[in-house]
């Protein structure tokens, strides 16, 4: 797992004596305690790198280990602990989204996609493996996730996991995301589909962790809607974070050359909008997504968490500034 590095210019010391602690020490401290078990349930479910087809296994693996922030298995988690729930098996069910954010990522680096040479400052699995195996290890973390769910999913519930999770990728989801963003190059496009774009591509897998997490806990549907709701407001803010930094992060940033969105005349938030009304709406979806997590009802010391989530989010983006977290914190 590859801690968030956090390089943006409004990072603040926490705890200083008289000041109150920081809340993004509290998501640090919650990744920390949470990060290693989602990595024994990743290394759980995933083959061994010697068990056939050896190719196909190794690209999964190269792609899964050592992986990115864990964010979404994060969410899982997360979600879990603010409704209450007592779930053995959290872990794994939080892989589950991490195996499918990985499918996407393969996916999306195809040629026939958004031919990226470079992940996570790496050559992405089609460089590494070719294309077939690409495709395929996609494929199989796909397919894996699922499997999961349905072997964990208790009392009959696993159903419901497995709809909710769906439902988030499908063509109403992620996969619509995708189709209507690959449409959109080299178009003029307005900020309706825009913001459809982002909704669907990016913060649709959110809401269907939070969603995942909700559901695992035995909440009411209520709450897996506000679960979903605040997923939906932190993905826009992230991927309008994402934009900025292919626009102004550094290769160590973001593992990969800046401006790969430019060359390819992709529908973002600063191509669209412009970067000042592009760091406006990040402050805008963060504060809603404050709220949200405000209105799910959990214990205060949860509270900080999400609220620390939202902070690196956007401290990760070069041009934040303290200045821009006035209603944040
Ligand atoms: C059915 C899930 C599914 C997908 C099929 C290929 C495809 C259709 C969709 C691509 C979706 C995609 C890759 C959206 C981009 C989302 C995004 C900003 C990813 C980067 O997330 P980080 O920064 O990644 O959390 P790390 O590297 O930290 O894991």
């Amino acid at each position: 797992m590859i801690p968030m590095s956090g390089s943006g210019g409004a990072r603040r010391e926490s705890g200083r004596r008289g000041s109150p602690p920081d809340p993004q020490s509290a998501f640090e401290a919650f990744a920390t305690r949470q990060g290693p078990r989602i990595e024994e349930a990743l290394r759980g479910i995933l083959p061994g790198p010697r068990t056939s087809p050896r190719g196909v296994h190794r690209a999964m693996r190269y792609m899964v280990f050592p992986g990115g922030k864990r964010l979404r298995p994060l969410m899982v988690v997360l979600a879990h602990r603010t409704f209450g729930g007592r779930f053995p098996r959290i872990h794994e069910a939080a892989a589950t989204v991490e195996l499918i954010h990985t499918f996407s990522l393969i996916h999306d680096d195809l040629p026939c996609m958004d031919d990226d040479d470079f992940r996570r400052g790496r050559a992405t699995c089609h460089k590494a493996f070719g294309e077939a195996t690409a495709v395929l290890a996609g494929d199989a973390l796909l397919v894996l996730a699922f499997e999961t769910l349905g072997r964990i999913g208790r009392n009959g519930r696993g159903g419901r996991w497995v709809e909710a999770v769906a439902g988030a990728i499908g063509t109403a989801g992620v996969i619509g995301g995708q189709s209507l963003d690959l449409d959109s190059e080299g178009k003029r496009v307005g900020r309706d589909v825009l913001a459809d774009i982002h909704r669907r591509k990016t913060a649709a897998l959110f809401s269907g962790s939070l969603a995942l997490g909700t559901l695992c806990a035995g909440a009411p549907d209520a709450a897996v809607g506000r679960a979903a709701s605040f997923g939906e407001s932190f993905g826009k803010a992230f991927q309008v974070a994402d934009d900025l930094l292919n626009l102004e992060g550094s290769f160590r940033e973001i593992g990969r050359p800046r401006g790969t969105d430019l060359v390819r005349r992709k529908a973002t938030y600063p191509s669209v909008l412009g970067v000042e009304a592009s760091y406006g709406h990040l402050r805008r979806f963060l504060r809603e997504a404050v709220a949200r997590a405000a209105a799910l009802g959990g214990p205060a010391a949860v509270f900080e968490i999400y609220r620390g989530l939202c902070l690196k989010v956007a401290r990760r983006v070069p041009g934040w500034t303290p200045m821009m977290e006035r209603g944040l914190r």
